[in-house]
């Protein structure tokens, strides 16, 4: 990658800069004004499912600190703020009595935004599923789907017109794959058959939200983010490579397809399509809706290798062994701005897709305050670099439109609790003060630079 300093006049002009949060990772007030319970409370109060045990119950009190938060992002020059409705705080049991205490806090939420000529870009789903909807199985059953086309519908109407945008999913492959698969994150299973209806049944959601939200305002721009991999073998030998397709196939294809084009790839559904609802097929239709926009959410690549083991299930891959001498952030993720390029002008050569947002990028570095001050070099070099990225494949006709950094401030980063930190804006989890890191300021001067523009 060229590593000379980005510069905003390398994006198109009308290119928006945000930063983004979630519900659960910033929050807190996990049991005030009547929020109910989610996956993601009972799964941080399970000993030993997060690291130190931490849990989202104060998470950055942001729920008490929203005006000063609107106020930090407003210092950071940006042009939107992307936030998810935490959807347990709007229904506590999932479906059914509306929490109008929940409503007025994202009332007080959005107003701000508007106050200060913030563009507020929500998501309606970043993970916080209902605990009381896991209670019937979560989204490996049907009646979710039918449930979050309501919740959405509720968001439309109380908020849509102060939306800029609504997303129904943030990384559906994460609450899918990591959550009833690999059991890493709410709520823990590890059952291929759990996490096979998990994605489809998130998929039916997706499309029975955004033809109800089209209907109520059909000028609300509506989309869906993805975290798509972009994948490489581990060597040139034709078994690693033939893994590599069968691993973008699962991991990409399978969110990709049905969304974009109203399939699944074949060979997933050759290989695991037995595991899907039956009469799936029926579905297609309404998962394959037109949208707005997408987003896309990338930090590292994907290296796999052939997974050797015959009682492997489809894709058959594993992650290739890591290189002892490439970079990587403090949370281990290999850092590499080209293969973001790629996979832009890749997933747009493959797929007929609307134009799309980088809706997160950014990295885990956790530097602290040395006399008050966080010089997060190593942040801005990525984000430097990661943003010439963006510009590149704009310059090869990719139809980037704006970039969301991961994250406003350090926060509760899932299993890993408060250990890693993605912040622009270091968090003191003991105080709750906030402080602009290096990283930060240097991003308020590039958005700064092209709002001048
Ligand atoms: O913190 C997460 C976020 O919630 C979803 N995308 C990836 C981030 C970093 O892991």
């Amino acid at each position: 990658m060229n590593n000379s300093p980005i510069s905003s006049s390398s994006l198109p002009e009308d290119f928006l800069y945000g930063v983004a949060t979630a519900a659960y990772q910033i929050e807190g007030a996990a049991d005030v004004d009547g929020r109910g319970p989610s996956v993601w409370d009972d799964f941080s109060h399970t000993p030993g499912k997060v690291v130190n045990n931490d849990n989202g119950d104060v998470a950055c009190d942001h729920y008490n600190r929203w005006e000063s938060d609107l106020d930090l992002i407003k210092q950071l020059n940006v042009d939107a703020y992307r936030f998810s409705f935490s959807w347990s705080r709007i229904l506590p049991q999932g479906v059914g009595r509306i929490n109008e205490k929940g409503i007025e806090f994202y009332d007080r939420l959005l107003d701000g935004c508007l106050a200060r000529e913030l563009k507020p870009f929500a998501t309606l789903f970043h993970w916080d599923l209902p605990s009381a909807l896991q209670q019937h199985g979560g989204w490996t059953d049907r009646n979710t789907a039918s449930a979050f086309a309501d919740y959405a519908e509720i968001i439309a109407t109380r908020f849509g017109d102060r939306l800029a945008s609504l997303t129904t999913f943030n990384e559906p492959w994460c609450s899918s794959i990591l959550g009833y698969l690999e059991g890493i994150h709410a709520p823990g299973h590890k059952d291929l058959d759990q996490a096979i209806k998990a994605i489809h049944y998130q998929h039916l959601g997706h499309g029975l939200a955004i033809e109800r939200v089209k209907a109520l305002k059909p000028n609300l721009p509506l989309g869906i983010v993805l975290n798509l991999q972009s994948v490489y073998p581990g060597t040139e030998s034709e078994q690693d490579q033939q893994a590599a397709i069968r691993h973008e196939e699962f991991n990409n294809g399978a969110f990709l397809d049905p969304l974009f084009k109203g399939e699944y790839p074949s060979a997933f559904v050759k290989a695991l399509g037995e595991k899907l609802p039956t009469q799936w097929q029926n579905d297609l239709k309404q998962i394959h809706q037109p949208l707005d926009f997408w987003g896309l959410n990338y930090y590292t690549p994907a290296r796999v290798i052939n997974n050797t083991n015959t009682n492997a299930a489809f894709p058959q891959s594993a992650a290739a062994p890591k290189d002892p001498n490439c970079a990587v952030t403090d949370i281990g993720w290999e850092i590499n701005a080209s293969t973001f390029q790629d996979l832009m002008i890749k997933v747009y050569e493959r797929y007929t897709l609307p134009p799309c947002y980088i809706t997160e990028n950014g990295a885990c570095f956790n530097d602290e305050p040395i006399n008050g001050e966080i010089n997060d070099d190593r942040r801005v070099q990525y984000l430097n670099d990661h943003i010439q990225a963006v510009a590149n494949a704009c310059n090869a006709g990719i139809p980037v439109k704006g970039y969301f950094a991961w994250s406003l401030m350090d926060n509760f980063e899932w299993a890993e609790g408060y250990t890693m930190r993605f912040g622009l804006v270091h968090v003191d989890y003991q105080t709750h003060i906030r402080t602009i890191k290096k990283s930060g300021h240097w991003f308020a001067a590039l958005a700064q630079e092209n709002s001048q523009s």
